[in-house]
């Protein structure tokens, strides 16, 4: 995939979580404010050297998503070009407790680095805090946790540019005006919300004043159950003309719906996506464009980030910087945030240059 920019954006996205901080355990506001794991700032050292043999544990939303395979095997590859121990763990169901147990174990197991992406901000909070208490660095990659819970957080692109990327293409499908429908994750989902919230925002401006948001539905990131949400959004909303999806789970069964529905055609879908889910899609004319990153550069990034942190290379604090293997020199931005770079978007001039 092309980049044209690696480098970092500051992150917006610390304000979004400042509401959520009193719910997890033992942090404070200031904690958040500075940003996370920044007791350990003055230790830094930018010329240390990566730690071999690290042990890095991936712990992604959940397990049987196409999505998450390709996130964590970056992470594999970066953990094998670090010399590490990698392990991959997670649950079935995206809920927000559902990854507590896990942390537990890997504490016990005493790994160096969890590089987890979040089921909701707070419900992870006391295991990571407790892992972070007995010195296993924390990155959170893709859906991030209250910011005083990690050390870092791996950002697949800015929370801001993802959400306006998301209603531009909205409005692009809906030729300017008419109704929209968003079709989300879980509602926990810390990565969807900051993602839905900057398109109600954007969605308030002039320029869209005649597109209509007529309800946000949540297909839990189950398959079954994004096809039945989908389908009830088009019986409920006859005058539909766009079903945004900010998830890829949510766009692929949303478009399988559309693609053998009298729908098709008429009703457009878009979103984030997998070029590999999306390509049948795109090709049977049901989708004109969706967006998306390379999942795989995140799970490569977090695991460097992991390693920079554990060897104390970084401690997560705004403007150090570390190197992070192929995708080379990252800086860490405000309240912990490294941001892998802009989306791409892919059209059916585009699609077939992609394979994840
Ligand atoms: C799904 C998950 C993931 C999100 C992508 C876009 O696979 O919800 O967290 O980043 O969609």
């Amino acid at each position: 995939m092309v980049r044209t920019s690696r480098k970092i954006v500051t992150a917006g996205i610390a304000a979004l979580f400042v509401a959520g901080l009193t719910a997890c355990g033992g942090t404070t506001k200031d904690d958040a404010a500075t940003g996370a794991g920044n007791q350990a700032a003055a230790s830094a050292d930018p010329n240390a050297k990566l730690k071999e043999g690290l042990k890095i544990a991936f712990l992604p939303k959940q397990l049987n998503n196409p999505y998450s395979d390709v996130e964590t095997s970056g992470g594999e590859t970066a953990v094998k070009e670090l010399k590490g121990e990698y392990k991959k763990v997670g649950p079935n169901d995206a809920s927000a407790s559902s990854q507590v147990s896990y942390i537990n174990t890997l504490i016990q197991q005493q790994q160096d680095v969890i590089v987890v992406a979040a089921n909701d901000p707070n419900a992870v909070c006391p295991s990571l805090n407790q892992a972070r208490q007995a010195k296993i660095k924390v990155v959170t990659f893709d859906s991030d946790a209250s910011p005083g819970c990690r050390d870092a957080f791996i950002n697949q692109a800015t929370t801001q540019g993802i959400g306006e990327s998301l209603v531009k293409m909205a409005r692009e499908q809906a030729g300017g005006a008419g109704e929209i429908a968003i079709l989300s994750a879980t509602p926990n989902a810390t990565n969807q919300n900051a993602w839905i919230e900057v398109m109600k925002t954007e969605l308030a401006k002039p320029e869209n004043s005649k597109l209509k948001l007529v309800k946000t539905a949540y297909g839990n990131d189950d398959d079954q159950k994004s096809f039945q949400e989908a389908q009830g959004l088009l019986q409920s909303y006859p005058n539909l003309k766009v079903i945004v999806s900010p998830t890829t789970v949510g766009i692929a069964a949303a478009s399988r719906y559309v693609s053998s529905s009298s729908y098709k055609g008429k009703v457009a879908i878009t979103g984030l996506g997998l070029p590999n889910q999306m390509r049948e899609y795109v090709k049977d004319g049901t989708v004109k464009k969706f967006a998306l990153w390379n999942p795989a550069d995140i799970g490569y990034l977090a695991a460097f980030a992991g390693a920079a942190l554990s060897s104390g290379q970084i401690s997560g604090a705004e403007g150090e910087k570390f190197t992070a293997g192929k995708l080379g020199e990252y800086t860490v931005g405000k309240a912990g945030e490294i941001v892998l770079g802009p989306p791409t978007e892919f059209t059916a001039e585009n699609i077939d240059q992609f394979d994840f």
